[in-house]
């Protein structure tokens, strides 16, 4: 649900990039940065984009730990960037769509520079580490001004799962715009595969980085609401339909991940099962083969594919209904299995049914407290998203929960799209969706409550870290609008502190 304004401003826009490309090409090709952030300030469009479709399946940047510690600097920072093959201006990170991916063990800290040359307020969130939310650890509560670079610093527990993770910017208000713009990448937690049997664990890794992008005439309008039922490029790694392979009886280790603003996708891989090892970073109780898995923005799944008979599979996005607009079926990459069938070390068509996971039930441990969250739309003339009645308010405390207890949510969807719930910091169970008892295969970060009148209960551990985190819904039109919440978990005996900074400084500025 959005803003009926938005087409208006669209058709406005397309009108203005018309113009503005009859322009520009009576005055040649722009080559200068001048001239695109010229065109990036006035919105003007600098350059058409027609992404190119079937390029060779490509990585984002890679960047590792060492001696237990990863540096990385993030510059957002907007200009004209290439993505799948033409131009775009975006404002991403270090000039790519999608961030590097950062890879860490359990133990590793992560030390982010965020250098912030946008004209806009920011800061970055660890999605799904199990971190301190206090000082420069993964707390959004902090601003992060333009024209100022702001250092970060988690540290993960020795025993964190296993998994794959990412990171995005998560300033309230402007998180959806920002998202779009490529202020997003994927974490990897190593050693998942240490949990499989000895033969599997040298089998190829992939990381699929899914996302979407809306331009108007090529350029990226990260400044204002997105249209999630308006003409857009589901991408893989920032590809348009990336062709990539593996050999018939081969199997590879398949980290999937939504790292957009918006949109739900419900992929498969034609005539394969994918193979769930992991969910939302955490590895699983069971091993389950899945046909389709859906991801609202934010869910990750770490599967294994192996190749079926030699040929060529669409790696795609089914129909997903989510109740207020569906997402159409689209292929998002071409894969090719090749033949002839794999033998030896590169063979393993036994999937085991367990893994050697290190994260428990929580059913065993006493509930603490029992809370009911209401998610819904106001009714006003302006777009409102609300948790039980309210929008954010970052100087409220929403739930004060004691540290190291577990307590029973209740989540309610009293709307007509669904929601996909999320918390910070620590990792909870489904226990029932519907009424229905839902059989856990592990924790998980993301959850959908279903549209009209769904009702999922989870159980919510508020383990090892203190401090003010926030849960919300993870379509970030939705999370702008006010569907957010604050959390201030306390020792026993302590009282509850504001958030932090006076809440948050940029809603202050008002
Ligand atoms: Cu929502």
């Amino acid at each position: 649900m959005r803003a009926s304004f938005r087409s208006l401003r669209l058709f406005l826009l397309g009108a203005l990039a018309l113009a503005g490309a009859l322009l520009f090409s009576a005055c040649g090709t722009i080559g200068s940065t001048d001239a695109v952030n010229a065109a990036a300030t006035t919105t003007t469009p600098a350059v058409d984009w027609t992404p190119k479709a079937g390029l060779p399946f490509r990585e984002p940047v890679q960047l590792h730990a060492s001696n237990g510690r990863l540096k990385v600097r993030l510059e957002a920072k907007r200009g004209s960037i290439e993505v799948s093959g033409a131009p775009v201006v975006a404002t991403p990170f270090n000039g790519r769509l999608v961030g590097p991916t950062l890879h860490v063990k359990p133990g590793d800290t992560i030390e982010t520079l965020l250098v912030n040359a946008t004209d806009q307020d920011t800061n970055i969130h660890f999605h799904g580490l199990h971190v301190s939310p206090k000082g420069i650890g993964d707390n959004v509560f902090r601003t992060f001004r333009p024209g100022t670079t702001v250092k970060s610093q988690v540290t993960l527990p020795r025993d964190h799962p296993p998994g794959t993770y990412w990171y995005h910017v998560h300033l309230h208000g402007l998180t959806e715009g920002q998202v779009m713009g490529g202020l997003s990448g994927l974490l990897i937690v190593e050693d998942l595969k240490q949990l499989l049997p000895r033969r599997l664990r040298g089998i190829k890794e992939r990381q699929l980085a899914i996302r979407d992008l809306q331009t108007t005439g090529g350029v990226v309008d990260d400044a204002e609401q997105i249209d999630p039922q308006g003409p857009t490029q589901r991408l893989v790694n920032g590809l348009l339909r990336p062709k990539l392979s593996l050999r018939s009886g081969e199997t590879q280790l398949w980290r999937i991940g939504n790292i957009g603003s918006d949109l739900f996708y419900n992929v498969a891989l034609e005539g394969h099962t994918l193979q769930v090892i992991a969910e939302d970073g955490s590895p699983v109780w069971n091993v389950h083969p899945a046909s389709h898995l859906v991801l609202p923005p934010g869910k990750r799944y770490d599967v294994l594919v192996t190749g079926g008979r030699p040929g060529s599979y669409q790696f795609k996005t089914l129909r997903y209904d989510e109740g207020f607009e569906a997402q159409p079926r689209v292929e998002l990459a071409s894969v090719t299995v090749t033949g002839p069938r794999a033998t030896g070390a590169a063979a393993h068509p036994a999937i085991p049914r367990r893994l050697r996971t290190p994260s428990t039930p929580l059913g065993k441990r006493p509930i603490a407290r029992k809370r009911t969250f209401v998610f819904s739309f106001g009714t006003g003339r302006t777009f409102e998203a609300l948790i039980n009645g309210r929008q954010f308010n970052p100087d409220v405390n929403n739930a004060v929960p004691i540290l190291n207890t577990v307590e029973q949510w209740t989540l309610v969807n009293k709307s007509n799209e669904d929601h996909p719930f999320h918390i910070h910091v620590n990792d909870f169970q489904v226990v029932s969706v519907n009424g229905k008892p839902f059989h856990a295969n592990g924790l998980q970060d993301v959850v959908v409550i279903p549209k009209n009148g769904g009702r999922v209960v989870i159980l919510n551990p508020f383990d090892d870290f203190p401090g003010h985190f926030v849960f919300h819904c993870h379509i970030l039109g939705h999370e702008d609008a006010g569907m957010m919440q604050t959390v201030d978990v306390i020792r026993r005996g302590a009282r509850p502190t504001p958030p932090p900074g006076g809440g948050m400084a940029h809603m202050h500025d008002k």
